[in-house]
């Protein structure tokens, strides 16, 4: 049974729109689950954002509402682009915003990964 998105999916959202090619992006790495790209305003020395392909709003959408080969392909993906930045060592930094008190900008699932840079302690 699929479990409704927090917000209903805009398709004219700025990744949908990336996605369809109507606007383009740094890209790092694509395949059949996954785009990577830098953000366009940085916030560390190496800042991607990871997007699944298919139209989730959120982890929680995505993870309620996904195929197990498109949520598998996605978190390898991740993993992937975190592996062929070079960041695997010394690190790096995985976000996810859901919704308005994350400050959610883009309604399309995206994972933030930092690195490159000595980042502070994670607190909210
Ligand atoms: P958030 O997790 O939804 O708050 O992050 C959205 C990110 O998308 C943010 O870091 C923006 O800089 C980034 N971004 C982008 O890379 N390209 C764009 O055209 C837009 C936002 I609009």
């Amino acid at each position: 049974m699929p479990v409704p998105a927090l917000a209903p999916y805009d398709d004219a959202n700025i990744f949908a729109r990336i996605l369809r090619g109507e606007i383009p992006c740094r890209k790092v790495f694509e395949d059949d689950h996954a785009l990577a790209f830098h953000d366009i305003n940085p916030q560390a020395p190496v800042h991607v954002l990871v997007i699944p392909k298919g139209a989730y709003v959120s982890w929680a959408d995505f993870s309620a509402n996904a195929g197990d080969a498109e949520i598998a392909g996605f978190v390898r993906a991740v993993g992937q682009v975190a592996r062929e930045l070079g960041l695997e060592e010394p690190g790096y930094r995985l976000l996810a915003n859901a919704g308005i008190h994350a400050h959610q900008e883009v309604p399309h699932l995206h994972v933030h990964i930092f690195g490159g840079t000595q980042m502070g302690a994670m607190l909210p």
